[in-house]
């Protein structure tokens, strides 16, 4: 059992003002593991003034400093591997080898990319009549959703402190011990007191607090759309600086001339890695009527390579949801879909042998109308739509009547094809065939998915304010 009655503030682990406290559930056991106190107001306004206490010299550190810390910060994360690898088997459910190979290795990423971005990084340029500088906006406010422990912190911090832009970050209550790992070892890599502080808590108290708190400047949010549309309710009064990176629906559209295999992995590795708890998940696979029942063929012969199953146990690739509600809220669009739709496999309630634990069965829906809820919203959990088109134009169209706009992918051969359509899609980020990720590539939505980018370049970028001096001497 891991008890944390402490908050990060300006250097120190403080005991919390506040007496309440949250359980931290495994999602595969059900299983309390630990618990974390619930921070108070008092707790965060603490928190805020070490940030804003350090903000003049922190946002005046030089780039040689900042690359240092973020090089200690990888250092320091490359040490506790193993204990970050399995505390985010425990506290999300996500299988080992899952834990290793996407979250330990994204929330290392953004600290690489973060140091290298930083290099050749130029933060005053001569622009003929002015001279232009870009300087940390001043405090930050960061809110995590419990999706990716590491990656969604990670971003957001090594971005924070490429910009010199003291924090206060509040990690979603669901998946706290990741991110207070990455407290210590923040404090270890020499990142000065106060430019990190963690407060725990829920969010109605905490990350409410941060979205309306006079002396925060900027508010980065990663969560639902709900929330983020409360999170611009609360910064509007102090006119804050807020970035919002919401849900998604998103795209595959598989060409005429693509790999029918090809087509139905990348389909399964959407909505299979992370048990489908990805924002940027593809869910929509809009594929020709001509290749559909090709498709579905192979997509159900090729489901049981992602086993699910007890995280921990070897050669499992799909854990549990992260809780009871996100359970219960896959199975209300399950059973949606079942109405809605042709079920080809999956269905409500637990996979046999895997009562205990909040597992749901991956669920295959196809004669899918894009008007569907189960094609419009966002279910969060190993459930896709299979959508048919005639001409490529109706694939394009369909793929983008969502509401959102973060991310979507292209499966095919013809170069031209590829291009038209990637140039085509309306998100923020594309995946041709199945491309690895480029850490300098930025990553955030059109429409309602948000607002900023975050990852590389442009992530530090949402941390700086913009100045044009004219006639400097
Ligand atoms: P949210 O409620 O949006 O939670 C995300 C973060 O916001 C958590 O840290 C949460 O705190 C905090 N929060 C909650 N209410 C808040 C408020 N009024 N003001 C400020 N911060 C607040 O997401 P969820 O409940 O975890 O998941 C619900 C649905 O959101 C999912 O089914 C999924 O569709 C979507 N979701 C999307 C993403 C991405 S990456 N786009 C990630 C997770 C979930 P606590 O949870 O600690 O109270």
């Amino acid at each position: 059992m891991r008890q944390q009655t402490k908050h990060f503030i300006n250097g120190e682990w403080l005991e919390s003002t506040g007496s309440e406290t949250i359980d931290v559930i495994n999602p595969a056991t059900e299983e309390v593991i630990g618990t974390i106190s619930s921070g108070t107001e008092e707790d965060l306004n603490k928190a805020v003034k070490a940030a804003r206490q350090a903000f003049p010299s922190f946002s005046k550190s030089t780039k040689e400093e900042r690359i240092h810390w973020l090089e200690n910060i990888v250092e320091g994360y490359e040490a506790r591997k193993e204990e970050l690898v399995n505390i985010m088997t425990d506290e999300l459910g996500a299988p080992l080898t899952v834990s290793e190979d996407v979250h330990y290795q994204m929330g290392i990423g953004h600290f690489k990319q973060a140091a290298e971005s930083l290099s050749t990084y130029s933060f005053e340029e001569e622009r003929g009549g002015h001279t232009l500088m870009k300087e940390s906006v001043g405090v930050s406010g960061l809110i995590t959703p419990w999706n990716f422990p590491t990656n969604q912190v990670s971003t957001k911090i090594a971005s924070a402190i490429a910009a010199g832009s003291p924090v206060v970050l509040k990690p979603a209550s669901k998946t706290p011990f990741a991110a207070m790992i990455l407290a210590e070892i923040i404090a270890e890599a020499g990142v000065p007191k106060g430019a990190f502080n963690l407060v725990n808590g829920s969010g109605s108290v905490i990350g409410n607090g941060i979205s309306k708190h006079p002396d925060i400047d900027f508010v980065s949010f990663t969560g639902s759309g709900s929330v983020g549309e409360k999170i611009m309710q609360n910064a509007a009064p102090t006119i804050k600086k807020v970035a919002l990176e919401l849900g998604g629906k998103s795209p595959i559209v598989v060409l005429g001339d693509a790999d029918v295999e090809e087509a139905a992995k990348t389909a399964l590795s959407n909505i299979m890695t992370n048990t489908g708890q990805v924002c940027s998940a593809g869910t929509r696979v809009i594929i020709p009527h001509a290749m559909k029942k090709e498709f579905e063929d192979k997509i159900v012969e090729l489901l049981p390579t992602f086993p699910v199953g007890d995280p921990r146990k070897e050669g499992i690739a799909t854990g549990p949801l992260v809780s009871k509600d996100q359970w219960d809220t896959v199975q209300s669009y399950i059973e949606k879909g079942e109405k809605e739709a042709t079920m080809l496999v999956g269905g409500t309630g637990k996979p046999e042998g895997l009562e205990t634990g909040y597992y749901a069965k991956p669920t295959i829906f196809t004669d899918v109308s894009n008007d569907a809820v189960i094609a419009q919203e966002e279910i969060f959990g190993p459930v896709t739509t299979i959508i048919a088109y005639e001409d490529l134009d109706e694939a394009i169209d369909i793929a983008n009547d969502t509401v959102y706009g973060l991310a979507g992918f292209v499966v095919g051969k013809n170069p031209e094809t590829l291009q038209y359509v990637a140039s085509n899609l309306r998100a923020g980020r594309i995946t041709v065939n199945n491309a690895e990720t480029d850490f300098n590539g930025p990553f955030g939505g059109y429409k309602q998915s948000g607002i900023g980018r975050e990852w590389g370049d442009f992530g530090i970028e949402e941390y700086l304010e913009i100045k044009s001096v004219h006639g400097m001497p």
